[in-house]
């Protein structure tokens, strides 16, 4: 049977450029044939049937066309490839209001409600007929008793929509009233002992807050936070006795995204758990000039403490997006296949007030789409932030409640007390319930400043019922009505709730007070985010309030308090972690090292390209095509794309090797005939993400991480447009760097005048320097496929081979140019290092220049050296400028040497060695910034000028920007002869002539103020 080249999209007559089977080999269905490629991209041609190939009719080099015959196959067996197969009943229908597969509907598996007492109905003003409301409220409650919530939700959605068809326009509310979504009777119960717990949550409290303050003692410079752990206390303390599972050798673990600057619980519980010393509380913020591993991180760096902290997570906003795709990118490893379904679990604790951060909500959307019952955002809201309410005139769990659950999530609100309960049972008016609804956030936190007195008159004596309500009641007894966050059995089973949720991410909303347990000086009032130190008082107040046994004279030293090893309270905390798996928070890791098998996939990249034209994008793709041909590591590879794969030409991934959907693909795609169809997948391996570039980010460092979360080495391959790379997600970026991520970033369309026509927003000149900003991000420039393939093989060997927690930033290029083989003389070490001479222009001339060129400005340089060469007798060496950051990391750390041991030989840069015996100036040029480039000044003795492309980009060809921003050939001559004319070694009339031949306007402003 013939095998014919299949639709290949809108391109015809392209070039095959690699045969990979040959006469007399037995291929798999869908083994690949051929590599064709365009002037974009390059795609592999699959075999629709597996047999033995008879014939090849085709060699490297042919043009072909869509139906040309690539040769003949014997032996078949019959199976064609499947094209996705549509399942009717899989087909998403749009939605009528409140319909189940709309996200606003009722949450799915919502606990069904069958012998819930009711609070008393909602008295409204405006109620034209209350006897009428009555009797609709009374047949709802009694189908809520006799059939369960479902029923009534149903019955409700067949109203509302009826009234839609009838022509009302309804208001629309995403709200449920200002009470606990768990009905108390609903409640599972805590199986722990309270009293010890307790007493462990106050010595926690006691030893966080005493560390804070000890550190502000020593140096008020310290800082540190005592009222969000405070708030948050009785949140992590329910989690770490029942829910966490820790990392054990069957068990991958739970994973928890501790609030950033709550860190001092999770330390003070350390302390009590026996794995943080004294001496480590003791030195609280100071990690600088003490041995490492005895100070404590301010917050969460894993990157200072890699044994402990999992996750960075104080930028807020960052913890709230990495979560979410963490979460989505444990399904992903699951529904691969690459790690076992363990129904673990993600936990995500943010601040009231960092929700106002856009990262922080929004990608929330995508954890409903996912379905993410793997995870559960906790949201403390102690209703302030740092400078004061987070919704002094609004309700931050009302406005949150409707923002998740408009996006699909369950919403479980812990806002009341166990206290409150009775209460609630007792209001038969509604009333209670209408004025927890109509107070506002700034009413609630004067209430928890202004005492039980304050409240009586203010919140209860509002209404003559409410009064009676609580009469009975002294003014302490209302100053216990508890919030729920506080509440340990709400908190219980608010968890319980969640970990029990299918289908869509939890959402818990706790209600809780700010300061906590500092009383006047700190309790639910506005400066209390700030207040780092206690009075003396204060410190006897928190001590009595929580009953910490220390006398007056310890509370004075300010002393820490652990009881004894063998007290109840210590083997209750212990036993507890044993049960759950162990301690936490811990960063572990048992991946297993990837290994690059055959070293020759490497090799096609190190040869000429020959007349082919291409560019350094093409380049990398084709070497992702050839590591995908590696069986054992072609599964680890992980690309991510925020919807350019047709940009960078990277489409032919999708029918190659899937893109990532949890449901698989419910319908046939449009292009579904061509090769580069679009293929969703469940075990899709590529993420395609969408146009978010903090989205993709966030799974760049999910996937970077997987070593230590899944214990699994993955290499993520993130490729974007390089401008909206680092500018657009820098914070996230450095958490890769502190997260410890392995992978390689790619910035495609890399460059100020390479990328032609989309001007000034797209045009990048500064993202290199925003990578080499990052300490553990190695950066490079390069121009040819040599230097792409050695940077990629080293890279992967670095960080997957031998694990350094390092990562890449790589610039590609779309200017499609000849690449020549790596030159005989050069070595990949010098490759990495930063720069290599990559050709000599030696012909006896009047001077010798040293020019620098990288990325696409390389090959303008390489240019200007022949006029050089050619037109002015002038020698030059070509040096190809890698990675200026490499050479500049090298320079400084040898000067910073030689200037430590002034008694020593001083020791030689990487680049002082490169130019030894090397003279004349050097002119440097690139497609950056010039500031890029100077930042290797220090390290430099020759003369040193720098071309770069400072100012704003603009749109026209790549001649007329390189032109415009002075980095063509011209200019670098120009600039050479000047260089040499103020050296004396030619005639200044010599620049001037030269300057007249290119047209060159040398009273054209300079284009920064352009
Ligand atoms: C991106 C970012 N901006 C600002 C800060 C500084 N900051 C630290 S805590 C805080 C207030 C936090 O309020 P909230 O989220 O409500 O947390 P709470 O302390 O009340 O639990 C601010 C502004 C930060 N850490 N990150
Ligand atoms: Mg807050």
């Amino acid at each position: 049977m013939e095998i014919k080249v299949p639709d290949i999209g809108d391109f015809k007559n392209v070039e095959i450029i690699e045969i990979l089977v040959k006469e007399g080999q037995t291929i798999e269905k869908n083994d690949p044939l051929i590599t064709l490629e365009s002037d974009k991209s390059s795609v592999e041609v699959p075999s629709s049937f597996a047999g033995t190939i008879k014939k090849l009719n085709v060699k490297i080099g042919d043009k072909v066309s869509q139906g040309d015959v690539i040769g003949e196959l014997s032996n078949l067996s019959q199976t064609e490839i499947q094209k996705p197969k549509i399942d009717k009943k899989d087909v998403v229908l749009s939605s009528a209001v409140m319909s189940k597969s709309n996200g606003n509907a009722a949450p799915r598996n919502r606990i069904q409600i069958k012998q819930k007492e009711f609070y008393g109905t909602n008295p409204d003003i405006g109620d034209i007929d209350p006897e009428e409301t009555d009797e609709w409220i009374k047949s709802l409650n009694s189908v809520v008793k006799r059939d369960g919530a479902d029923r009534a939700h149903f019955l409700l959605s067949k109203l509302i929509n009826q009234a839609y068809v009838a022509g009302s326009n309804l208001p629309f509310t995403q709200n449920t009233p200002y009470i606990n979504t768990i009905p108390s009777e609903l409640e599972v119960k805590s199986p722990g002992d309270q009293n010890l717990e307790r007493n462990i949550r106050s010595l926690i409290r006691w030893n966080a807050a005493t560390m804070v303050v000890r550190a502000n003692k020593i140096s008020p410079e310290l800082g540190g936070h005592i009222a969000t752990f405070a708030s948050a206390a009785t949140l992590y303390d329910v989690g770490c006795n029942h829910f966490w599972r820790g990392k054990t050798k069957d068990f991958l673990g739970d994973m928890i995204y501790f609030q950033g600057h709550a860190a001092p619980g999770m330390y003070a519980r350390s302390f009590l758990e026996g794995r943080i010393s004294k001496e480590q509380l003791e030195n609280f913020r100071q990690e600088a000039n003490i041995r490492r591993g005895t100070g404590l991180s301010s917050y969460p760096h894993p990157w200072l403490m890699p044994d402990y902290w999992q996750f960075p997570t104080v930028s807020m906003g960052l913890g709230p997006i990495t979560s979410i795709y963490n979460a989505r990118f444990t399904k992903y490893l699951e529904n691969r296949n690459l790690i076992p379904k363990q129904n673990r679990k993600i936990w995500t604790f943010l601040g009231d007030g960092e929700c106002d951060e856009p990262e922080s909500l929004g990608a929330i959307g995508l954890a409903a789409r996912e379905n993410l019952d793997n995870l559960i955002f906790v949201i403390n809201c102690n209703l302030q932030r740092l400078d004061g309410p987070v919704r002094g005139n609004g309700k931050i769990i009302q406005e949150l409640e409707g923002t998740f659950r408009g996006a699909g999530w369950n919403v479980l609100k812990v806002i009341w007390g166990s206290y409150w309960d009775p209460l609630l049972k007792a209001d038969k008016t509604g009333l209670l319930m209408k004025r927890m609804d109509e107070c506002v956030d700034g009413e609630y936190q004067a209430f928890k400043a202004k005492g039980g007195k304050y409240v009586r008159e203010k919140f209860f004596g509002k209404y003559p019922e409410l009064a009676k309500l609580v009469s009975n009641l002294t003014d302490e007894d209302i100053w216990k009505l508890n919030r729920g966050g506080h509440d340990p059995h709400k908190v219980y089973a608010a968890y319980d709730a969640a970990v029990k949720h299918k289908g869509q991410p939890t959402v818990i909303l706790t209600k809780s007070i700010k300061g906590y347990g500092m009383g006047k000086s700190g309790e639910s009032i506005n400066t209390t985010h700030q207040q780092k130190k206690l009075g003396i008082d204060d410190m006897y107040y928190f001590r009595d309030r929580f009953d910490i046994p220390l006398t007056d004279k310890q509370v004075e030293n300010l002393e820490f308090y652990r009881p004894n090893e063998k007290s109840d309270e210590i083997q209750y905390l212990k036993e507890r972690r044993k049960a759950l798996g162990g301690y936490i928070p811990s960063r572990s890791t048992n991946s297993k090292q990837i290994k690059i098998k055959d070293p020759s996939i490497f090799e096609s990249s190190m040869k000429s390209s020959g007349d082919r034209e291409l560019s350094t994008t093409m380049a990398l793709v084709a070497i992702l095509g050839k590591i995908f041909r590696d069986k054992e590591i072609a599964p680890k590879l992980v690309p991510i794309i925020p919807d350019e794969a047709r940009t960078f030409g990277m489409e032919g991934f999708f029918q190659k090797v899937g893109i990532y959907a949890h449901e698989g693909q419910k319908y046939q795609p449009v292009d579904s005939e061509q090769l580069s169809s679009y293929r969703e997948d469940q075990s899709g391996q590529v993420l395609e993400e969408g146009i978010t570039e903090a989205g993709a980010m966030s799974s760049f460092i999910a996937a970077g991480t997987a070593y230590t979360n899944h214990d699994i080495e993955m290499m993520p391959f993130y490729i974007f447009y390089s401008m909206f790379g680092f500018q657009r997600v820098m914070d996230l970026a450095w958490a890769a760097g502190d997260s410890q991520t392995r992978g390689f970033l790619i910035g495609a369309t890399s460059g100020r005048t390479t990328l032609a026509g989309e001007g000034l927003q797209h045009q990048d000149g500064q993202g290199l320097i925003m990578a080499s900003m990052i300490p553990n991000c190695i950066s490079y420039d390069p121009t040819y496929a040599y230097e792409m393939a050695t940077i990629i093989e080293d890279g992967i060997k670095r960080m997957h081979t031998n694990k350094e927690n390092i990562f890449y930033y790589i610039t590609a290029l779309n200017e499609n140019y000849k690449h020549p083989e790596i030159p005989k003389h050069v070595k990949k070490e010098d490759i990495l290092k930063g720069m290599y001479l990559f050709k000599e222009f030696r012909k006896k001339g009047k001077a010798t220049v040293q020019l620098f060129g990288s990325g696409s400005i390389l090959n303008e340089t390489i240019k200007a050296a022949k006029i050089l060469s050619e037109d002015f007798g002038i020698d030059s060496d070509v040096w190809s400028i890698t990675s200026y950051s490499e050479i500049q990391r090298n320079g400084a750390e040898i000067l910073r040497w030689n200037q430590l041991h002034p008694d020593k030989k001083p020791k030689k840069t990487y680049i002082q060695k490169c130019l030894k015996g090397r003279s004349g100036p050097i002119i440097a040029a690139s497609d950056y910034i010039r500031s890029h480039i100077d930042q290797i000044r220090p390290y430099v003795e020759n003369s040193f000028y720098t071309l770069g492309t400072d100012g704003y980009g603009r749109s026209d060809t790549r001649k007329e920007l390189r032109k415009f921003f002075e980095v063509n050939k011209k200019s670098i001559v120009v600039n050479t002869l000047s260089a040499l004319s103020k050296e004396q070694k030619i005639a200044s009339k010599v620049v001037n002539d030269a300057i007249k031949k290119y047209k060159i306007d040398p009273e054209k402003p300079y284009p920064i103020k352009l």
